[in-house]
């Protein structure tokens, strides 16, 4: 272990989609996903402020495989924003695959952030739609309150804590992933080209003992 980081009053814990359907048994299941439970419960209880993000699609959303005829779950489709991957429903609003993981400590999250509401467009950032543009309003928020760290673990790795990390260093903040405290979905090396692309946008990967220690 290098330095331990000790968490500040103006760092935040940002938890992406802890969501049952990203579980072992759930539609988009990450391998070994409920893994991360018990370490982002023991990380959480280091921070002084959590955000919780939740993947909340619409019946019919557009990243769903289910809504293009002819595709199937994984194949990529051209969207008016660009490339979109197409997934199992999964997350969809107020259904038990889109409930916060049974054992995920949710209490003590000061803001809950749903994404992918929209039925046109997906959003795997907390900060960004897929089109990069559409903003969730999350930057406000997290200057507002005057945070200068944002601390990510999650689901998926690969995919929506890759999108937020990239977005995060890209709005200003200090951004370090807790690798252990993620897992990927692992598509045709997607999870190499995440970390590539982490790093590209100065994102620090960091081990939770750091932050434990
Ligand atoms: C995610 C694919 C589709 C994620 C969400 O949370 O990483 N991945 N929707
Ligand atoms: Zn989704």
């Amino acid at each position: 272990m290098t330095q331990p980081i000790a968490p500040e009053a103006s760092d935040v814990l940002l938890v992406i989609d802890v969501q049952n359907d990203f579980c072992p048994g759930g539609a988009l299941a990450v391998p070994d996903g409920d893994a991360v439970v018990p370490l982002i419960n023991r990380l959480a209880a280091r921070f002084a402020h959590v955000v919780l993000t939740q993947d909340w699609h619409p019946p019919g959303h557009r990243s769903f495989a289910s809504a293009h005829a002819g595709h199937a779950p994984f194949e990529a489709v051209e969207m008016p924003y660009g490339p979109q991957t197409l997934w199992p429903d999964h997350c969809v609003q107020d259904t038990p695959g889109a409930a916060f993981h049974k054992d995920l400590a949710t209490t003590g999250a000061e803001l809950i952030l749903r994404k992918g509401f929209r039925p046109e467009i997906d959003s795997y950032s907390a900060f960004f739609e897929n089109d990069r543009t559409t903003p969730t309003g999350l930057t406000g928020y997290l200057r507002t309150r005057g945070f200068g760290r944002v601390f990510l673990a999650g689901l998926a790795t690969d995919f929506c804590v890759h999108f937020s990390a990239v977005d995060a260093a890209r709005e200003g903040f200090a951004c370090l992933v807790i690798e252990d405290a993620c897992r990927a979905i692992d598509l045709d090396g997607s999870l190499a080209a995440a970390k590539a692309a982490m790093a590209q946008a100065g994102a620090e990967m960091i081990g939770s003992a750091r932050v434990l220690a």
